[in-house]
């Protein structure tokens, strides 16, 4: 058994959980905050069986859309003026991070 975790901006959660449950997959829904934006996501919890691996991977892939976000620029306070950005810089934000972790027990009580 495998535990996937994945990292979904918060625009694709409902279309993958909708698509997760049409396609008879158990899943949690987090509600997370990404480390460099600090801006909103999801993290869906999925256990499923090695041989389902791939069907979820592809449903994660189909679901889930890559966008380009800006970043407002932070003003130093006090700070070194030197490397400050005056503009709002575009960063690509990934349709989902995704990691596939074993499962050493699995329980349900
Ligand atoms: P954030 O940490 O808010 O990152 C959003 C996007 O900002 C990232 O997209 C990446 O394009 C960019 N970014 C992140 N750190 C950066 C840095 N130090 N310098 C320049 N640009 C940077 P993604 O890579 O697609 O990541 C989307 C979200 O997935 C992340 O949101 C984070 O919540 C999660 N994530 C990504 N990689 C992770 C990892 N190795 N471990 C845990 N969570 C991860």
């Amino acid at each position: 058994m495998k535990l996937i975790v994945a990292v979904v901006q918060d625009k694709d959660s409902n279309r993958l959980s909708d698509a997760l449950v049409d396609h008879k997959y158990q899943a949690t829904k987090l509600a997370s905050t990404g480390g460099f934006l600090k801006a909103g996501n999801t993290t869906f919890m999925i256990g499923t069986e090695n041989e389902n691996v791939q069907d979820v991977l592809s449903i994660i892939k189909d679901n889930c859309k890559s966008r380009e976000q800006l970043v407002a620029p932070i003003s130093p306070m006090g700070g070194n003026a030197d490397s400050y950005v005056p503009y709002p810089v575009e960063v690509q934000v990934g349709g989902a991070t995704v990691f596939v972790l074993p499962v050493e027990e699995f329980e349900k009580f």
